[in-house]
């Protein structure tokens, strides 16, 4: 079945989107590409992002995407190194929150908050990254007064430098047939500036209950952290990297652990897959991204969204990411 897609920013370069619903209406926050001639490696360095600008619209797949601008920048953060990754945006007491992956000055990635009073930002960035961050990729979940954040990514996004959220002497890699470095998760204080606990592991189990090994590259976490509920069940979603694909695991609860599920996208024009999953107005929609108009340049990325469907039993239908 061929998912008909739109491309929601065609005059410019947009990825990693997160997506919420506020005031009754869809916001969108995408990273932003642009071409900074930076060599692409595997450290991601070519990725040289230096502002965010966030969209809004009441009709996904038809009306209009307004640009609400350029809503926080590289140079206005006191702390900040390069590189301003994936970021997102929660709502709580009259105050919209975003947290965004930065490299420090010492080219470390931590993750800072900024504060707007509108969801369109503009967004103040507080003087400091939060304590005891690390690594990429902030996705924020929120249920009744608790908000938590699932973070992490690896190679570039640094999550193998870390062990029981210490930094390690050198990069660590488990050998194959050991579990996979997990994502994260934490739950934020009530000012919502800090975390109020120690990050957990986001544990994602095989059917048979064992956690999936870090040779199973088509299957495990890498990065792109993702959660949303459907019918009372929680719905961790990532990217696997390497193999490119988004899959998905579902859990009891907002810690999991998750027990692995399938492919919700399979693989993109591109190199990176990273997603939002949303329900606005009785419908369900993945927003992802992709390398076709750039024809293919990996660091120059194109937002897109499609309708999402799960089956009876509450699976996600595989969506084809070569679908135009
Ligand atoms: O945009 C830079 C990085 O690429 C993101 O943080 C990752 O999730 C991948 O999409």
């Amino acid at each position: 079945m061929n998912t008909p897609k739109r491309y929601l920013v065609p005059n410019d370069y947009m990825a990693d989107p997160a997506v919420h619903v506020f005031n009754d209406r869809l916001y969108i926050y995408p990273s932003h590409d642009w071409e900074s001639g930076i060599p692409e490696n595997d450290n991601g360095d070519h990725f040289n992002m230096k502002d965010y600008h966030v969209y809004s619209t009441d009709d996904v797949m038809h009306g209009e995407i307004v640009d609400h601008g350029v809503v926080l920048e590289v140079k206005d953060i006191p702390w900040a190194g390069r590189q301003l990754w994936d970021c997102d945006v929660t709502f709580k007491d009259g105050k919209y929150y975003m947290y965004f992956p930065l490299k420090d000055k010492n080219d470390i990635f931590r993750i800072g908050v900024a504060i707007s009073d509108k969801p369109e930002g503009p967004f103040v960035p507080q003087p400091d990254p939060i304590r005891g961050s690390y690594s990429i990729d902030p996705a924020i979940f929120n249920e009744g007064d608790q908000y938590y954040m699932y973070f992490g990514g690896l190679w570039g996004g640094q999550l193998q430098r870390y062990l029981d959220n210490k930094a390690l002497e050198c990069s660590t890699f488990p050998a194959d047939d050991q579990p996979a470095i997990p994502s994260r998760v934490v739950r934020l204080s009530k000012d919502m500036l800090q975390f109020a606990e120690e990050p957990r592991a986001v544990v994602v189990l095989d059917q048979a209950g064992n956690p999936l090994s870090a040779g199973d590259n088509e299957h495990r976490f890498f990065e792109a952290s993702w959660m949303h509920k459907y019918q009372d069940k929680y719905y961790f979603s990532y990217s696997t990297g390497d193999t490119h694909n988004l899959c998905y695991a579902i859990g009891d609860n907002p810690y999991g652990p998750f027990t692995y599920q399938g492919i919700i996208l399979t693989p993109v024009v591109g190199w990176t897959t990273h997603h939002a999953i949303a329900e606005y107005k009785g419908k369900w929609y993945l927003f992802h991204h992709d390398c076709v108009p750039s024809s293919g340049k990996t660091w120059l990325r194109s937002l897109k969204v499609c309708e999402l469907q799960y089956d009876d039993n509450g699976k996600i239908i595989t969506i084809n990411g070569l679908d135009e």
